[in-house]
């Protein structure tokens, strides 16, 4: 494998794509990968705030909620951004770009006030336009809606039990307006986009031709 650190930093491939559509089960392959570090969504920060859980409150009562939870988001996707790192290769579960996402999400649901969304989206613009944060790659988990419900359903995270078919709906909707048709907002790096609806054994395969072309196998 030839180590692809670019001066300082790592190659960094951020891993997007719905609720249910097989992150984390995707990442967990490149935990084998030589010279990489697989860092996963902070859920568990989100979850306890200070004795707070804020992914509950902010599925439970919208309206009062997503804006802070989604500032707080923010953070924790930056912190891990910047994180220093000796490996060459960085592979994050989601990203601060996907954060424009749920943003975008919440606009539509109109849960959040103008004014909310017009902080969240200037504490983003600032973020990357005054730290070093990048992506090389990005890989589109694609799938549909129906599918990605049935697996939310088996999963059973108790905070998502409120999350509807039409909800993931329209994060696929986002999802490929921006990383698909590209006609949503700036598309930070190359994308590579995968048929997600696949089984474990399918999305292995997937991984493995993934991988080829991230390590110039
Ligand atoms: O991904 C774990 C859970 O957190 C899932 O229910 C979706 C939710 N989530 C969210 O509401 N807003 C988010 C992210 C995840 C990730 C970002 C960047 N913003």
């Amino acid at each position: 494998m030839s180590p692809r650190k670019l001066g300082n930093r790592p190659y960094t491939v951020c891993i997007e794509g719905n609720i249910g559509s097989g992150k984390t089960t995707f990442l967990s392959h490149f935990k084998k990968c030589e010279n990489t570090i697989v860092i996963e969504e902070p859920v568990e920060l989100w979850r306890d705030v200070s004795g707070t859980n804020l992914l509950e409150l902010m599925y439970k009562d919208p309206s009062r909620y997503a804006c802070t939870f989604q500032s707080y988001v923010q953070l924790t996707m930056l912190q891990l951004h910047t994180r220093e790192t000796s490996h060459p290769y960085k592979v994050m579960e989601r990203s601060i770009y996907s954060v424009r996402c749920f943003i975008e999400n919440m606009k539509r649901m109109n849960v959040l006030q103008n004014v909310e969304a017009y902080l969240l989206e200037k504490w983003y613009d600032w973020a990357l336009e005054n730290t070093k944060v990048q992506a090389d790659l990005i890989v589109y988990l694609r799938t549909t809606p129906e599918v990605v419900y049935q697996r939310m359903r088996t999963r059973a995270r108790k905070e998502e039990d409120c999350v509807s078919l039409d909800y993931l709906k329209l994060m696929h909707q986002i999802h490929d307006e921006w990383l698909y048709d590209r006609t949503l907002f700036s598309v930070p790096s190359p994308v590579i986009t995968l048929d997600a609806d696949k089984n474990l054994e399918g999305m292995l395969e997937e991984f493995r031709v993934c991988a080829d072309k991230i390590f110039n196998r």
